[in-house]
């Protein structure tokens, strides 16, 4: 059966939920027919503010978001939310969980949530993620969120996507905090710590504040430290406030521009990259030239350089091998 694309996204285009849903499952698939949609609802993004929530397994992403959603919602505004790699330990391939998590909005038409199994094929998550953002902003979402486990710890990299990051730790995570200290503050635009009700939520407050040091507010901006308890709402609306907040001061300073062709950057990378290893390791022709140049650098009949120039060669120029 072929797929049409023009129709797909002209009906995603007049606010189609069925359209965008059938066009994220191509993209989970990376299919072409995926690359060719975005070719062409491309033009139609750029208005939404795209949000990473990141933290690690278990620590209350889910249920934060749920009540992000609904500070939105309260506000008129419409939400679009992608859950990426819900895959942890402590709630057990939380596909179904997020979807209870989030559920009292499975039938508000102003929220469109997706959630993404890991399946770690060369990139394909970070990739996917991309195309899942761009169709939700086509669609017309005015706030995008994706949900990500902790930095370090995904292969969906945050930064790439999100404008605004919130960071999410929780009280009694001992070795969070050195993960805080080896750069994660350069992530963080927002410091969230959720299950403040736990105890050691002070704690993890001081913490928090001692790591962030005197660099804080070094570009302008005063990386807040809020307490939350998602499970009850309690800090949600005071968080939504500072989201808000650094959005205004991404814009009012520029860096927002700045920050864009920095993630745009990357994202591009990844695509060319991810292009050309799909190429070598999908297609069988390609393949067989790539084991064949491994055997020859094996037997010393040329050298890993030499190799790897005729691969790449071969890849923008195809000739019989
Ligand atoms: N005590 C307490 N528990 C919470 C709070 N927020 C979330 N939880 C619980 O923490 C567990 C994990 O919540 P999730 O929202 O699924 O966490 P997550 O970070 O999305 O999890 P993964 O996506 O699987 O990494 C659930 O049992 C929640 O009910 C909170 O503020 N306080
Ligand atoms: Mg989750």
């Amino acid at each position: 059966m072929t797929i049409d694309t023009n129709q797909l996204v002209k009906e995603l285009l007049k606010g189609n939920r069925r359209a965008a849903a059938r066009l994220m499952t191509l993209a989970e698939s990376m299919s072409p027919e995926a690359h060719a949609a975005i070719k062409q609802l491309y033009p139609h993004t750029g208005s939404a503010h795209i949000i990473g929530v990141t933290g690690p397994p278990g620590s209350g992403k889910s249920t934060l978001v749920d009540k992000i959603i609904k500070e939105y919602r309260d506000q008129g505004k419409t939400v679009g939310v992608v859950a990426v790699d819900p895959s942890s330990p402590f709630t057990g391939g939380a596909l179904l969980g997020d979807r209870i998590r989030m559920s009292r909005f499975s039938t508000d038409p102003g929220v469109f949530i997706r959630s993404m199994g890991s399946r770690g094929s060369l990139g394909g998550l970070a990739w996917a993620t991309y195309d899942i953002v761009h169709i939700l902003d086509a669609l017309g979402k005015d706030i995008i969120i994706v949900e990500t486990v902790g930095a370090g710890q995904a292969e969906v990299n945050i930064i790439q996507i999100a404008e605004t990051i919130v960071l999410l730790s929780i009280p009694g995570l001992g070795d969070d905090i050195q993960t805080i200290k080896a750069g994660v503050m350069e992530i963080g635009d927002i410091f969230a710590i959720n299950k403040a009700d736990l105890d050691g939520a002070d704690r993890r407050y001081a913490e928090l504040e001692m790591a962030l040091g005197l660099d804080r507010t070094s570009d302008g901006w005063e990386h807040p430290i809020i307490k939350v308890i998602a499970t009850t709402g309690e800090g949600v609306e005071e968080l939504v406030k500072a989201i808000q907040q650094h959005h205004e001061y991404l814009v009012t300073s520029g860096k927002i521009k700045q920050n864009q062709e920095r993630r745009f950057c990357a994202q591009l990378e990844t695509i060319v990259e991810h292009s050309f290893m799909r190429k070598l390791f999908v297609d069988p022709e390609e393949r067989k030239l790539f084991q064949k140049l491994v055997q020859e650098v094996c037997e010393r009949k040329t050298d890993p350089y030499t190799a790897a120039e005729r691969l790449i060669l071969q890849l923008i120029q195809p000739q019989d091998t």
